[in-house]
């Protein structure tokens, strides 16, 4: 099979099955559904599309793989690690294959597809090498006890995962739980399994043992909800909408109380600050909405301008945004491609009517591109107030956001003032002022004069409703192992 975009090279679909012990296995329900290429609206592939059976049948081969004597339980941490250096290593072999394949089927450009794939295989020799570094702890106790803790892995875990950053939230996942020596099951999200199955295959090269790492392609409300609600599957990892991982949560609850960890949404605050250097700063403030076509849980959607420099700020912003190319990700000077369904689009396009409705002033874009796929242009609201629906819900378009701002005080009380808490960022050269607001501002993660400063060994997780449990560094590792207490009486 080719890709049916016309300007997109040659991409031939290898694998479209269930992942299974290391195996390819068609849907036990004998169904399967499209895969859209959100550059031109049309079909790539059929995909087998699994359900409550297949995800029962992966949940006997990863019980089966993590068996206390299976080949992977056995395996010395040393060499578990070699295989995750491998899977990074086949994973940068492939990059020009998996970049075109990930730009195909998510539509973001051929330059960002290959970041994540570098950043995702450095994400697994990141983990890799903390294999033999998750030391427990010896405590004291009377003169006659040994107390010793044990970290050891939690068991079967359900991953599933959302399409923006395909192949990164892959490896975000297999990461730390392979290091702590687990089985997975992972859920590609329905619109973008393509590059997931072919990193199934690669799991298998490397040399993991059948059962190890399972791949389900298949929707939320069945294939999704069966591994939240499964009796044997000991631990789920969620990244998505704030509504779905409320309903994880509660899966997980009224079953069998599995572990859960939750990255969700963001609606996140930039503030610029009076002293800051505007050509740095509006290049930030681009960045920071417009990457990945503003598909990011941390895109900064409530731009923040202190009043003394707010006129010549939206001047210059407006003037980045109308510069901005949107079109064919396969085109190196494209700068941002389309968003990833029609159900995007339209629920994007319908947050743009709100501003205009809710009396936001429109400065630039606001409408498609072209005729064909799900391309919207950059667009600017400035006179933005805290009350309107495009400053208070999760829009994942490009959308800015503009709000003016007079004290400090008030500023963080307002960038405050939302049900999210995933990450903020402060534009300033006055070092106290960076480091109250650090201090003050409700986010997992805060960026001082820069943005989306994510990096495999920081935690990064979201405060409030931006979910619970952190991913990458040494915090993200106790997302995927339990404590073990002994205690040894002396006698
Ligand atoms: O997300 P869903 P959608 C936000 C963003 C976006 C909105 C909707 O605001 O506009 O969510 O996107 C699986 N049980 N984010 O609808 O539905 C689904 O199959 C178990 C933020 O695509 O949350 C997919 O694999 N699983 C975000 C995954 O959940 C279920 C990234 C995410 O899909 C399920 C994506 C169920 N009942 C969207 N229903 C981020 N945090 O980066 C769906 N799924």
């Amino acid at each position: 099979m080719s890709s049916t975009n016309s300007k997109a090279p040659n991409v031939e679909i290898k694998y479209t099955q269930i992942f299974i012990n290391n195996e390819w296995h068609k849907a036990t329900a004998g169904k399967t559904f499209q895969v859209i290429n959100p550059s031109t609206g049309e079909e790539i592939c059929q995909v087998e599309e699994g359900t409550r059976v297949d995800v029962d049948k992966a949940v006997q081969a990863a019980r089966k793989a993590f068996d206390i004597d299976s080949p992977w339980r056995k395996l010395e941490p040393v060499a578990r690690g070699n295989l995750m250096r491998k899977l990074a290593s086949l994973l940068r072999r492939d990059i020009e294959y998996l970049s075109k394949l990930e730009t195909l089927n998510n539509g973001k450009s051929v330059q960002d597809s290959k970041g994540d794939i570098f950043f995702s295989a450095d994400c697994l020799d990141y983990y890799a090498g903390w294999v033999d570094k998750m030391v427990g702890e010896t405590i004291p106790g009377a003169q006659d006890q040994m107390i010793y803790t044990r970290h050891e892995p939690i068991g079967v875990c359900g991953q599933i995962i959302p399409w923006n950053y395909p192949i990164l939230m892959m490896s975000w996942k297999l990461g730390p739980a392979l290091a702590c020596g687990n089985v997975i099951i992972l859920k590609p999200a329905e619109q973008t399994p393509l590059t997931a199955l072919y990193v199934a295959s690669l799991c298998k090269e490397a040399g993991f043992p059948p059962g190890v790492v399972n791949v389900i392609p298949g929707d939320g409300p069945e294939c999704g909800n069966a591994i939240s609600v499964h009796q044997d599957i000991d631990k789920v990892a969620f990244t998505g909408s704030v509504e779905v991982g409320k309903k994880v949560q509660e899966a997980a609850a009224k079953s069998n109380l599995k572990r859960v960890s939750l990255e969700l949404g963001g609606k996140s605050p930039l503030i610029i600050c009076e002293d800051a250097d505007l050509d740095h700063a509006v290049k930030l403030a681009h960045r920071a909405i417009f990457g990945n076509a503003a598909q990011r849980c941390t895109a900064a959607s409530r731009t923040f301008v202190h009043s003394k420099i707010y006129d010549e700020f939206v001047a210059r912003s407006i003037e980045l945004a109308k510069k901005r190319v949107v079109g064919d990700p396969f085109d190196s000077s494209t700068e941002q491609g389309p968003q990833i369904t029609a159900e995007q689009f339209e629920r994007i396009l319908g947050y743009i009517e709100s501003g205009k409705k809710d009396g936001a002033k429109l400065e630039c874009g606001g409408e498609r591109v072209g005729k064909k796929g799900y391309f919207i242009k950059p667009t600017v609201f400035t006179n933005v107030k805290d009350d309107m629906k495009i400053a208070r819900e999760e829009i994942f378009g490009p959308v800015m956001s503009i709000l003016k701002f007079d004290s400090y005080e008030e500023v963080i009380k307002r960038a405050n003032n939302t049900t999210f808490g995933l990450a903020a960022s402060v534009v300033t050269k006055d070092l106290t002022r960076a480091l109250t607001f650090a201090q003050r501002l409700q986010a997992g993660s805060v960026w001082v004069n820069d943005y989306d400063a994510v990096c495999n060994q920081a935690p990064f997780g979201g405060y409030k409703q931006s979910g619970h449990g952190r991913e990458l560094g040494r915090y993200g590792l106790e997302e995927y192992y339990e404590v073990k207490t002994v205690v040894i009486k002396l006698i």
